[in-house]
């Protein structure tokens, strides 16, 4: 009887100086290859998804980094943040250098919700970095506790 494959291959694209970056990376964290990195980054990001998944309350940052030359990034942030400024609470700007800006936003709602404005964000066109941390809302840090460590044991049983 054929064993059915644990193991799937595909290929994929990234920029070369992005691709010189994850070599240097893989060297220094010690994988044995890129292939157990990128398993590694795969996972660690489907842990926060579970996270942020679903209705429960969720607070959190969202850190952006972008170049504010690229035309109309400025813009389209900024409407992005009008539409939904019931869930973000504050708001920090910092000009990093002549170029680039670091925006810091401090958000609170339900986890599909916040999700929601953070992809939005971080997709934008002309975002260099984007990422949403999740933390817990205090009265929901036992809820939000046993959802992570379900979400974590789903995930590594792939
Ligand atoms: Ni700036």
């Amino acid at each position: 009887m054929k064993k059915s494959p644990t193991l799937t291959r595909f290929s994929l694209s990234m920029p070369v100086a992005l691709a010189r970056q994850f070599a240097a990376f893989v060297r220094a964290k010690g994988y044995a290859n890129r292939s157990q990195a990128v398993a590694d980054l795969v996972r660690n990001r489907l842990v926060e998804w579970h996270a942020e998944a679903g209705d429960q309350p969720i607070a959190g940052t969202v850190t952006l980094v972008y170049d504010h030359h690229q035309p109309h990034i400025q813009a389209l942030l900024t409407d992005i943040q009008h539409d939904h400024g019931d869930i973000i609470i504050a708001t920090l700007h910092v000009h990093l250098d002549h170029h680039t800006c670091m925006e810091v936003l401090a958000v609170r709602g339900r986890a599909d919700v916040v999700r929601h404005l953070a992809d939005r964000l971080v997709t934008a066109k002309g975002v260099k970095h984007g990422k949403l941390t999740v933390t817990t809302t205090g009265n929901e840090f036992r809820r939000l506790v046993g959802r992570r460590l379900k979400a974590v044991r789903h995930t590594y049983s792939l």
